[in-house]
């Protein structure tokens, strides 16, 4: 059981859960305000809910509303954050200070691992996580979400980084940090809307259950770090290489020709390779998002179960 945080609002729904050892699964927000186009935002983020009940958890979207942490949102609160303007994108750094202003923002991957340890709970479901920009050598871009896997005891599950990244300077910061990286029946790290990267992933495992008993034996050992359970996107709702490579070199050209950075260049780059590819993509990566809530509600499961026998 966590200690009380005085920011903390968990709804009685996964405060129910949490006391009772029931499985919940962790969902991030800045997929909804800063990652997706409104309305399908709103439409994936209550359809990734469904999907976590349907395998019999509890969903917990996690988001900073008017300077509470919310973990679990009710409906007025999703369309808040799906449709409202200036909502925030709240990493680590920007947690005390959207806090203390009472502002609303968008929790990223690092912020809601933040959030879903202070409430207890211990799996989280995303698409695509940050990473090492490419370039990053020289500009030092690295999302904060991988110091996060390396310190927070939550395990994301992803469907792998978008090639917008740096995919094997990500694996080797993912290394150094202490992080392990296990591919969902595959040997392959999946690149987000294709099922293969060209790097292997350090790890295979193939089951929930084996996932599970993995979770908990680094938490047994104290160690206080995350996971990065990559699992790649169905076969059916893969995209063409070709063509999404296509959207990420002009997305990547345009960014740097206007110049963005900061927290700035995660949004841009989504933005602008839905614009590119008509929607395609946008289409893939509801799909995997889905997917990847559906493994999380599962582990979660197997993770409950366990709990109950110790
Ligand atoms: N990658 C995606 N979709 C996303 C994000 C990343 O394919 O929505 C979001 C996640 O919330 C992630 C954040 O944690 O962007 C990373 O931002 P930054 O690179 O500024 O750390
Ligand atoms: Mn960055």
């Amino acid at each position: 059981m966590q200690s009380f945080n005085p920011y903390l609002d968990i709804s009685p729904e996964v405060q129910s859960a949490l006391d009772n050892h029931q499985p919940v699964v962790a969902l991030e927000s800045t997929i909804i305000s800063h990652g997706m186009p409104y309305p399908q935002n709103l439409e994936t983020a209550k359809g990734v809910e469904a999907v976590v009940r349907k395998e019999g958890a509890i969903p917990a979207t996690m988001a900073v509303i008017k300077g509470r942490i919310k973990v679990g949102l009710s409906e007025e609160d999703l369309l808040f954050m799906a449709k409202e303007k200036g909502i925030l994108k709240a990493s680590r750094r920007d947690m005390a200070i959207i806090i203390a202003q009472k502002k609303s923002a968008a929790t990223t991957v690092a912020a809601t691992m933040i959030c879903a340890n202070l409430a207890g709970i211990k799996i989280f479901a995303t698409g695509g996580i940050g990473g090492v920009h490419r370039k990053g050598q020289d500009t030092f871009d690295i999302s904060a979400d991988l110091q996060e896997l390396a310190n927070t005891p939550v395990a994301v599950v992803s469907a792998g980084i978008k090639s917008i990244l740096d995919i094997p300077l990500t694996l080797e910061y993912l290394e150094t940090m202490g992080v392990a990286v296990i591919g969902v029946g595959t040997d392959q790290f999946p690149a987000f809307y294709t099922r293969e990267s060209g790097y292997p992933a350090p790890y295979q495992l193939d089951t929930p259950g084996e996932i599970a008993a993995t979770i908990q034996a680094q938490e047994s050992l104290g160690l206080k770090a995350g996971f990065l359970i990559a699992n790649p996107i169905p076969a059916e709702y893969s995209m063409d290489k070709k063509i999404i490579d296509k959207a990420i070199r002009e997305a990547l050209a345009d960014a740097e020709a206007q110049q963005i950075t900061g927290k700035e260049v995660t949004p841009f780059l989504l933005k602008k390779i839905v614009e590119l590819t008509e929607g395609k993509s946008l289409f893939s990566n509801i799909k995997l998002v889905e997917n990847n809530a559906r493994l999380a509600a599962q582990i979660a499961r197997e993770l409950s179960v366990n709990n109950h026998k110790n």
